[in-house]
C-alpha cells in the first residue's frame, strides 16, 4: 500500500493541447494517486476524463518498456543500453560516411518536452547538417502554422483562451471541442449561459455533440469549406460588414504571388454569390447568410478550429481565409475578437513550432531556405558561417516515402507512432521496415514493433521540462517520479547520442535547466522573446506567455496590439512580422478535392477523436474507465446509410477506397450524416489509417485526414 495523499503538486495534463493544469497527489511511497484539476490555471479547475485518469495510466508499469531492445535475427531482444547506444551510433554515423547527412532523419512529436525537441533539432540540423527533422505536428498543426505565417508573418495566434470571456460570437469550423477540448467548451457554454446573446455557429459535416450546442449548425459536405468562407466574406462585402478603416490601416492584399488591391478582392469575391455555392456545400444559401451577418455584426467575433480545416488538401488556404475574415472585419485585437487555432497535442507549440523542429524552419520563425535566417542561428549555435544545409529536408510524407524509396538509411523516431498514425498507412509501413529505425516509446506500439532498436522512454513527471499550449503559454512539469527499470528521458539519450557521435561540446546543455537557460536566450534574438520566462518563475506561476522579455514581465495576452511588447510605442494595432506593420488578406479560390465521391466511391469517410481515447491509443487504452467509456473503434453511420445498405449494428463490412481496404465493424448513430461515414484512430485492431487517403496541401504537406471516399459492402 503506498499510503494516502501526502502532498499535491501543480502540473499540466500530458495529453492534448488545451493545456489544462491539474494537482496530482503524490503519497510518500512517491505514488501518483490522485489527479484533480487546477482551480487556479486557465482552465479554473476543469478537466476531462483523459485528465482525471492519469494516475490509472501511470499506474501500467507493468507493460512499460523497461530495457532496450535490438532486433536479432528478426526478433527483438533485451540488451543493455551500452550496446543500443553503440550500434545505433555504428550505424547513424555509417549512414552518414557512406551516404551523406541526408541519409539519417530525426521524427518527433508535438508531445516531447520543450528541451527535447529543441536538442533534437540542433543536434540534426546544426551537428549533423542535414533538416531532416519532422514530426507528427506535421499531420496536426501545419496548416495552422503556415497560414498564420502568411497572413501574419509569425506563427502562432494573436488571441487567448481569455477571449472566450468577451465574445459574442463563436465560428467553430472544423472543432468537436465538446470532445477534444472540454474545458475551452465549458467555458464558452458559460460565456453563453451568462450573456443569452452569445451566439455559436458550427460547421461541421457530422452533427457531433459541439454542433448540438450550436444556434446554428452548418453541415457542409466534408472538402467544401472554403466555398463557404468565400461565400461569407461575399455577403459581409454586400452588407457593408466590412471595417473599412481597419483594412486601409493594416491589410494588404495579395493573389498569392502578388500585391493586389481591395477592389480586386472584391471582384474576387464575386464567384462565390450565396445562391451559386450552396449546392456544392450542401447547405442553404440562407444560412450562409445567417452565419456571416452572425459573424459580422456581432461585438466580438472568435474562431475557433482544429483538424476539420488544417488536415486538408486546402488547409492553408481556409486558415489564411479564415484570418482575413477577422481582418477584414476587424474582428481580431480587441477582447473576444480573434483567430484562435485549438491545439492538437500538449506541446506541437511550443515544442515544434516554436523551437523549429519541422523540415522547413530553425527556431523562432526562422526559414531553412533563407540565407540570413540560417546565418543568424549559425551565429547564435557558434558554428562557422554558411555550414548548415540549405535544403529543406524531408516533410513527414516525403520522409517515410524516402524510406520506401531506400534513401533515408537510419532514423530516430520519438513520442510517436507514426506505423498507426500516418495517412495511406500500409504504404508507408514498408518504408519502416526497409529502414534501420531506432523508436523511443515508454510502451510496445505498432511502430516500435518494426524498429531495429527500441529505447525506453521516462513518461510524464518521470521527467522535467516545458510544454507550450495553443495560446503561447509555457507550463513546467516537474520531476515527480523515477522512471521504472531502465527507462531514460528522451533527453538523456539524446544527449548521449549526440556524444557518442562526437557533438558531446556543440550539444553542451545537457540537462533540462541547462537546455532551458540556453533555449530561453536563444529566444531573445526573435519576437518570440521569452527570456523573462525562467524555470524559477514557471514553478510558481501558472504558465506564462510569450513575448515575455524580462523576468518583471507579465506576459502578453494579445499579439499585435497594445500590450505587446513589439508594438511600437503610439500605434494601436502593428502587424509585426511583415515589413510594412500589415496583414496579409489572400484571395484563395476553392478547388473541390481529388476524394470527392463518386458512383463507384459513393461515401465520405471522416476520421477522428472522441472524448476518452488518445490518439493512437497506446496510454488511454490500458485505462480501464477510458476503455468502457469509448469500447474498440468502429466504423459509425448513420441510420439512414445503414438501412440503405440492409446493415445492421454490429454487423462487419468490407470498407473501400482509392489506396485500400479492410474490414469495419458498424456501429449506428444518430451524430451522423446520411452519406459521412466517422472513424476514430485509437484501436490498433482497426487501422482505419490502412484506407485513408495522403493526399496533402501543397503548403503544408498536411494529410487530408478529413476527406477520403469510400465504398462500403457486406464483408
Ligand atoms: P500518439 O498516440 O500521440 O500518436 O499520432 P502519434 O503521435 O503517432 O503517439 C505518442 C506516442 O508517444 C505513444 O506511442 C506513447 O506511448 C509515446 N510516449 C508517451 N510519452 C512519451 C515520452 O515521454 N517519450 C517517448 N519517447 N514516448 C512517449 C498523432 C497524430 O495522428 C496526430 S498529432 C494527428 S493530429 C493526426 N490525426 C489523425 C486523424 O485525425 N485521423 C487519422 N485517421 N489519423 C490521424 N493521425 C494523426
Ligand atoms: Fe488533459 Fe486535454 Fe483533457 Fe485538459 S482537455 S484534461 S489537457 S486531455
Amino acid at each position: 500500500d503506498e499510503g494516502p495523499v501526502e502532498s499535491w503538486h501543480k502540473s499540466v495534463c500530458r495529453y492534448c493541447g488545451t493545456g489544462c493544469g491539474v494537482m496530482l497527489g503524490m503519497s510518500k511511497g512517491k505514488k501518483l494517486m490522485r489527479v484533480r484539476g487546477d482551480q487556479e490555471a486557465h482552465n479554473k479547475g476543469v478537466i476531462c476524463i483523459k485528465g482525471s485518469t492519469l494516475d490509472k495510466m501511470l499506474a501500467n508499469e507493468p507493460q512499460r518498456l523497461k530495457k532496450p531492445m535490438i532486433r536479432k535475427n528478426g526478433t527483438l531482444e533485451e540488451a543493455s543500453w551500452e550496446e543500443a547506444m553503440t550500434l545505433m551510433t555504428e550505424k547513424f554515423k555509417g549512414a552518414i560516411a557512406e551516404h551523406g547527412a541526408d541519409s539519417v532523419a530525426f521524427y518527433g512529436s508535438g508531445q516531447l518536452l520543450t528541451e527535447e525537441s529543441y536538442t533534437a533539432n540542433k543536434l540534426f540540423k546544426g551537428g549533423f547538417k542535414t533538416n531532416n527533422v519532422d514530426g507528427n505536428p506535421r499531420y496536426c498543426m501545419a496548416s495552422a502554422a503556415v497560414g498564420y505565417t502568411q497572413t501574419f508573418g509569425k506563427d502562432e495566434p494573436p488571441g487567448a483562451y481569455e477571449d472566450i470571456d468577451h465574445a459574442e460570437c463563436f465560428f467553430l469550423i472544423g472543432s468537436n471541442a465538446y470532445e477534444c477540448h472540454p474545458p475551452l467548451f465549458e467555458r464558452m457554454m458559460v460565456r453563453k449561459k451568462v450573456n443569452p446573446n452569445v451566439r455559436m455557429i458550427v460547421v461541421d459535416p457530422r452533427k457531433t455533440k459541439t454542433a448540438e450546442h450550436a444556434d446554428l449548425h452548418l453541415p457542409v459536405l466534408p472538402g467544401t469549406d472554403l466555398l463557404l468562407l468565400n461565400a461569407m466574406l461575399y455577403t459581409m462585402m454586400k452588407t457593408d460588414l466590412f471595417d473599412e478603416e481597419f483594412i486601409r490601416e493594416h491589410v494588404n492584399f495579395s493573389d498569392g504571388k502578388n500585391k493586389v488591391s481591395f477592389e480586386d478582392f472584391k471582384k474576387f469575391l464575386e464567384d462565390y454569390k450565396p445562391e451559386k455555392v450552396a449546392p456544392e456545400l450542401g447547405i442553404s444559401a440562407r444560412d450562409i447568410r445567417k452565419a456571416a451577418y452572425m459573424f459580422g455584426n456581432a461585438k466580438a467575433t472568435m474562431s475557433l478550429w482544429t483538424m476539420g480545416i488544417n488536415q486538408r488538401i486546402q488547409g492553408t488556404y481556409l486558415n489564411n481565409t479564415l484570418n482575413s475574415m477577422h481582418l477584414v472585419t476587424g474582428h481580431i485585437n480587441r477582447p473576444g475578437a480573434t483567430p484562435l487555432s485549438l491545439t492538437g497535442q500538449s506541446n506541437a507549440c511550443g515544442g515544434v513550432r516554436d523551437t523549429g523542429s519541422l523540415s522547413h524552419i530553425i527556431p523562432h520563425g526562422r526559414l531553412i531556405a533563407k540565407k540570413e535566417h540560417r546565418n543568424e542561428m549559425e551565429e547564435i549555435w557558434g558554428i562557422p558561417k554558411d555550414s548548415m544545409s540549405p535544403k529543406p529536408g524531408y516533410h513527414a510524407l516525403a520522409l517515410f516515402q524516402a524510406m520506401v524509396d531506400e534513401k533515408v538509411k537510419c532514423a530516430l523516431i520519438m513520442c510517436t507512432n507514426p506505423a498507426q498514425s500516418s495517412p495511406n498507412v500500409e504504404h508507408y509501413k514498408k518504408g519502416m521496415e526497409k529502414t534501420f529505425l531506432v523508436v523511443a516509446d515508454v510502451f510496445e506500439t505498432e511502430t516500435t514493433k518494426l524498429a531495429d532498436i527500441v529505447l525506453p522512454a521516462a513518461l510524464y513527471i518521470e521527467k522535467q521540462g516545458v510544454y507550450g499550449q495553443t495560446e503561447r503559454r509555457y507550463q513546467l512539469i516537474e520531476k515527480l517520479l523515477d522512471p521504472p527499470g531502465e527507462a531514460k528521458s528522451d533527453l538523456q539519450i539524446l544527449v548521449d547520442f549526440a556524444e557518442r557521435m562526437g557533438y558531446g561540446d556543440f550539444i553542451k546543455a545537457k540537462t533540462p535547466d541547462e537546455v532551458w537557460e540556453e533555449y530561453r536566450k536563444v529566444s531573445s534574438h526573435s519576437k518570440y522573446n521569452f527570456e523573462g520566462i525562467t524555470y524559477e518563475r514557471l514553478k510558481k506561476e501558472r504558465g506564462l506567455q510569450w513575448p515575455c522579455p524580462s523576468t518583471d514581465h507579465p506576459g502578453t495576452v494579445r499579439r499585435y496590439t497594445k500590450g505587446d511588447p513589439f508594438v511600437p510605442e503610439g500605434k494601436e494595432h502593428y502587424f509585426y512580422g511583415k515589413p510594412d506593420g500589415k496583414a496579409v488578406v489572400f484571395l484563395r479560390t476553392y478547388t473541390p478535392s481529388k476524394e470527392k465521391v463518386t458512383d463507384e466511391y459513393p461515401l465520405y469517410l471522416t476520421t477522428g477523436r472522441v472524448i476518452s481515447q488518445w490518439h493512437t491509443g497506446t496510454m488511454t487504452m490500458k485505462v480501464d474507465e477510458l476503455m468502457s467509456s469509448s469500447g474498440p473503434a468502429q466504423l459509425v453511420m448513420h441510420p439512414e446509410d445503414a438501412s440503405r445498405m440492409r446493415l445492421k449494428e454490429g454487423e462487419t463490412v468490407k470498407v473501400e477506397a482509392r489506396r485500400g481496404n479492410m474490414n469495419a465493424v458498424v456501429k449506428i448513430s444518430e451524430h451522423e450524416t446520411p452519406g459521412v461515414l466517422f472513424a476514430a484512430f485509437y484501436d490498433p485492431s482497426f487501422l482505419i489509417n490502412g484506407v485513408v487517403s495522403d493526399d496533402h496541401d501543397p503548403f503544408s504537406k498536411e494529410p487530408a485526414y478529413k476527406v477520403t471516399a469510400v465504398r462500403v459492402t457486406k464483408a
